[in-house]
This record gives structure tokens, sequence and C-alpha cells, in this order.
């Protein structure tokens, strides 16, 4: 089935003179918008097919709930989904057998909380919002991010599903490590919404490139590079290669760049230009950017071909392919 065929209309709504799809040119700044006006239409956007999360991040939003909360509980399907092998639960491991699992999240007032290097804990996404509830820290690593989570009652349980464990073995044969372009272990969710009231969230969750050395981090729980949400502007997450998004500080870039007026879309395309010109290997790599302002326009777009994202309204619940440069 084509991924477009996911493409699902949720009912025919009025959309009280807002259009919302496609990029306008105005940016948030420029339209004078302010968080905190009402009524606002709610949206929620995440990487590659995560329909299923946007409905659930959706049930939040459409009850009035906050941006933070619906991401919050959005995530958590793939986390909690043996099939999503990019995310939580089923994850695929390092190349020692192990799923270490990275996650944050960030609201419109600029607070954060992040883990990495995680292991056992099904939904890490529940322990960054914790971190940054409970903690004067922003990211926990390893056996300490560990600890703060039993001790905050959660269940340690083993990750590694049948599946991911026989890739891995397969994998060990050759045990060659070679990012492969939209195929290899590019499902993380990075997600960002804007709620009725204005404010701006977002969450991202990941187990990694598969194969990974031990030990290593991706962007996803860097706070600026994986997530950045800035309340005044907008929100941007990515997904890829994250030693690429790291390198330029990605969702950070692409929420600068909509402060200075660009599109979502422009905006994302931007910081994917900036990968291209700074990292020396990108042709060889995936970065797929996303991003939504304050009037709840949205934009994606990615070094290759292949990349996608859904959007959820109160009008629709759409798949949406990224624009690219190479491919
Ligand atoms: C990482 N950015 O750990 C993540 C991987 C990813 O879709 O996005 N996969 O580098």
């Amino acid at each position: 089935m084509q991924r477009r065929d996911f493409v699902k209309s949720t009912g025919a709504f009025a959309l009280g003179g807002t259009t919302i799809l496609g990029c306008r040119e105005k940016s948030a700044e420029a339209s004078g918008f302010q968080a905190g006006d009402n009524p606002k239409r709610s949206i929620v956007i995440s990487t590659w097919n995560n329909i299923e999360a946007n409905n659930a991040a959706w049930k939040v939003l459409s009850k009035g709930g906050n941006a933070t909360d619906s991401v919050e509980a959005g995530v958590q399907i793939p986390e909690g989904d043996p099939n999503d092998q990019s995310v939580g639960y089923g994850g695929r491991p390092d190349r020692e057998g192990k799923v270490t699992l990275d996650a944050s999240i960030m609201n419109h007032a600029g607070e954060c909380g992040a883990v990495a290097f995680l292991e056992g804990i099904k939904h890490p996404i529940k322990v960054a919002r914790l971190v940054m509830e409970k903690t004067p820290h922003v990211l926990m690593v390893g056996e300490g991010a560990l600890q703060f989570a039993v001790e905050k009652g959660f269940r340690v349980e083993e990750l590694l599903t049948p599946e991911s464990e026989n890739e891995w073995k397969k994998w060990l044969v050759e045990a060659q490590y070679k990012p492969e372009i939209n195929i290899e272990n590019h499902d993380t969710i990075g997600m960002v919404a804007l709620d009725s009231n204005g404010n701006l969230g977002g969450a991202c969750t990941t187990s990694g490139l598969a194969w990974k050395m031990r030990g290593r981090v991706g962007d996803s729980p860097i706070i600026g590079a994986g997530l950045f949400v800035d309340g005044d502007v907008g929100a941007a997450t990515a997904t890829g290669v994250g030693e690429a998004v790291i390198k330029i500080a990605g969702s950070h870039l692409v929420v600068e760049f909509m402060r200075q007026g660009n599109s979502p879309e422009d905006a994302c395309k931007l910081a994917v230009e900036r990968i291209m010109k700074k990292v020396p290997n990108h042709a060889d790599l995936q970065v797929g950017f996303i991003a939504l302002n304050l009037n709840g326009e949205y934009g994606g777009y990615a070094i290759q071909r292949g990349f996608i994202y859904a959007v959820q309204t109160d009008s629709e619940s759409i798949i949406k392919d990224s624009k690219y440069f190479l491919g």
C-alpha cells in the first residue's frame, strides 16, 4: 500500500475562515499573532506515518487540553508498539544487543526535559516529562536516568523483542555499520502541536540508530537538535541521522529561521541546506525536519526523497510527502 493511502478524512468541518493547509509566506511575528489569543485552531504534526499517534494527541487537543500533554500522549503510541522498531519497546538494539532509548519534551514556556541512553523503560517520554517537572535539570542519562525512573515508580522491562533480536543477530554476521537512507531505523517520532489556547508543545522519542555503538546518543534528546519549541515563534523536530542534526543544532535553527519570517517549510528547507553545506557525507544520509508556527502553518523538508509526515486538524488526518533535495 502506498503511504498516501493512509490519508483519511475525519469529516467536514467549518474552518472558521482559517486555511492552514499549505504554507503561507506570512511569519508568526509578521502576523501579529500572540500566544493566548482565542480561539485557535489546534493542530498536531509528527514525523513519518504516525497517524495513530496524532489521533492520540488529538484526543487531548480536541478536549481543550494543552499541547504538551497532547504530544506526550501521542508519542506513547509508537513507544508502546513492538512493531515500531525505531521507538521504545521493540526498538532495534545497539551493536551489543541492548535497546537504549532517547526522548525529550518541551513546552511553550521553554521548560524542557530529556533522557538519553535509558534502558528498560517502555515510555521514556514520561520520564523526560518528569525530568522537566520534578528536577532542576534538563537531561538525565543512563543509570542515573534509570534510577530516577524507578524512584518515580516506573517498571523495568525487557524491551528487546524477538524480531529485533533476530535482525540484530543477522546484522552481527557481517557487523558492518552504515546508515541506510530511509530504511534503517528512520521512524523516530518527533511531534509538535498547537493547542486551542495558542500554546505550542513538542516531544521526540527514539531507540536511535540501529546497531549504534554502545553509549551513542542521537539528536532526539538534545534540546535544540532533535526538538525545539519557542512559544513566541514555533516548534520544530527532526528525524534521520542524528549526528548531522546535532552538528547544526537543527531544530533550534529551524525555529530561528521562522523567527526571521520564513514559513515553516522554508525554515525546514534552509536548515536542510545548512546540513548540505556543512556535513560532508550528507548525500549518504537522510534528515527530515517538520515545523509548526503560531498560526498553525506547518511544513517539512528532507535531504532525500521518501520523508513523510502526518498532520491532524479538526477537519482531516493526512500524510504529507515532504519536499527534498536529492533523489
Ligand atoms: C537518531 N534521529 O538517534 C535519530 C534516529 C531517527 O528515524 O530519527 N530515526 O539519530
